[in-house]
């Protein structure tokens, strides 16, 4: 029977100790290598392909009879999963078990002024107030700025834990907007909901001219679908104003990002990627306690990489900050259930939401608020009762 394990950095003596045999440098050097966690895995007859997979990811490992520990990076750990695939199943799957026990809840996320994201609590759900005439999924309904607020009160009664604003279409292929017409659509909304409901307010955009508006108009959050690529300004204001911010994986840019995307492995490139704008997002001043990454579902990504992200969410947790996923009413669902078109995606979307919940994200943003947050109870009351055991 192969066991994995995951073990903290406290524990590394625990995994010394447990590699009977290891030869003194063998031991140290793993020790060095990791200063958070490393993996165990016990109980192999062939430790060959296992340790094959290891040195083809240039992953350095430690081998002693049945039992091979490695240190423990998720981004390598990626790319390993898809060498282990053929190299051995059942280690891969014991890994698996392992890995789903790894990554601790995620932590509250203070928001500027007071008040925080309890993601600690319950996983949340980001209600989508957009407000662009050519959006994929609601475009043109809520044209108005009082309709737009309307809908967003509507998403608050709803159970919303989030109105995120958007004045600048994402859809693939959508030309960009300018900084002054992007504000003249989101503000107005900005400022009545931030009047009206107390559910704090994000923003979504690109542009640090927008961030700053919203800001000054009563949004909390930043939603940078470029994680702060397209405009060099954004993650400053938001480590200036204290204001959490979701970086997004997008490959490319809008216009061409559903030009024939192709990744060698779809999970590890968007997890080195968000670990690098976590990174330039500490680099420019942003709390760590503040920063959310999303793998962009939809940006960049054929229905199979779509699919392949969503089975494999859990991992992304491995990087140690809040996920958000947003799969809703994307055109993955729509493709993957025979062609249906946007208005017919609510229950595609809620078995989106189940797995994304059951992976571990902390929020989920949608448009059927009603029905999601729904979706996102149930869940965590079975995973809940998982965790308490019998
Ligand atoms: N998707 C869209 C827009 N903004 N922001 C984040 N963080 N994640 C997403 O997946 C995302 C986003 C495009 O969808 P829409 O046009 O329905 O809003």
């Amino acid at each position: 029977m192969i066991r994995a394990r995951v073990l903290a950095a406290s524990h590394v003596g625990e995994l010394v100790s447990s590699l009977a045999g290891l030869r003194p440098e063998e031991a140290s050097r793993l020790a060095l290598a990791h200063p958070s966690r490393a993996i165990v895995l016990e109980g192999l007859d062939d430790p060959g392909p296992v340790e094959a997979a290891l040195t083809a990811a240039g992953i350095p490992h430690a081998r002693a009879a049945g039992t091979l520990a490695w240190a423990a990076d998720p981004i390598r750990t990626a790319e390993l999963h898809r060498l282990l695939a053929d190299a051995d199943p059942a280690a891969l799957g014991a890994l698996h078990r392992a890995m789903a026990g790894w990554v601790s809840a995620p932590r509250d996320v203070p928001l500027p002024g007071e008040g925080a994201l309890r993601l600690s609590a319950r996983a949340h759900v980001m209600g989508i107030v957009n407000v662009t005439p050519d959006s994929f999924s609601d475009g043109g309904r809520f044209g108005s700025p009082a309709a737009a607020v309307e809908h967003g009160l509507a998403l608050a009664e709803e159970g919303a834990d989030i109105l995120d604003v958007g004045g600048e279409s994402t859809r693939p292929g959508a030309d960009r907007v300018d900084a002054a017409e992007e504000i003249r659509r989101v503000i107005p909304v900005v400022e009545g909901l931030a009047a009206k409901t107390p559910v704090p307010v994000s923003i979504d955009t690109t542009k640090a001219a927008v961030a700053r508006a919203a800001l000054d108009a009563g949004a909390r959050i930043l939603n940078d679908v470029s994680a702060g690529r397209f405009d060099s300004e954004i993650l400053p204001l938001a480590a200036e104003r204290g204001a959490p911010v979701v970086l997004m994986h997008m490959k490319g840019e809008p216009r061409t990002m559903q030009r024939d995307p192709v990744y060698a492995d779809v999970v590890g490139e968007v997890a080195a990627f968000l670990d690098e704008r976590a990174a330039a997002a500490r680099a420019a001043g942003v709390a760590e306690d503040r920063i959310l990454l999303d793998p962009g579902f939809g940006f960049g990504k054929t229905r199979e990489h779509n699919l392949v992200l969503l089975a494999r969410l859990r991992e992304l947790r491995c990087l140690g900050y809040p996920v958000v996923a947003g799969t809703s009413r994307k055109s993955f669902i729509g493709a993957t259930l025979g062609d249906l078109p946007v208005a017919e995606r609510l229950e595609g979307t809620a078995a989106t939401v189940a797995l994304a919940v059951a992976a571990g994200a902390a929020v989920v943003r949608v448009h059927d608020v009603l029905a999601m947050a729904r979706v996102a109870s149930m869940v965590e009351a079975v995973v809940g009762a998982g965790l308490r055991g019998s």
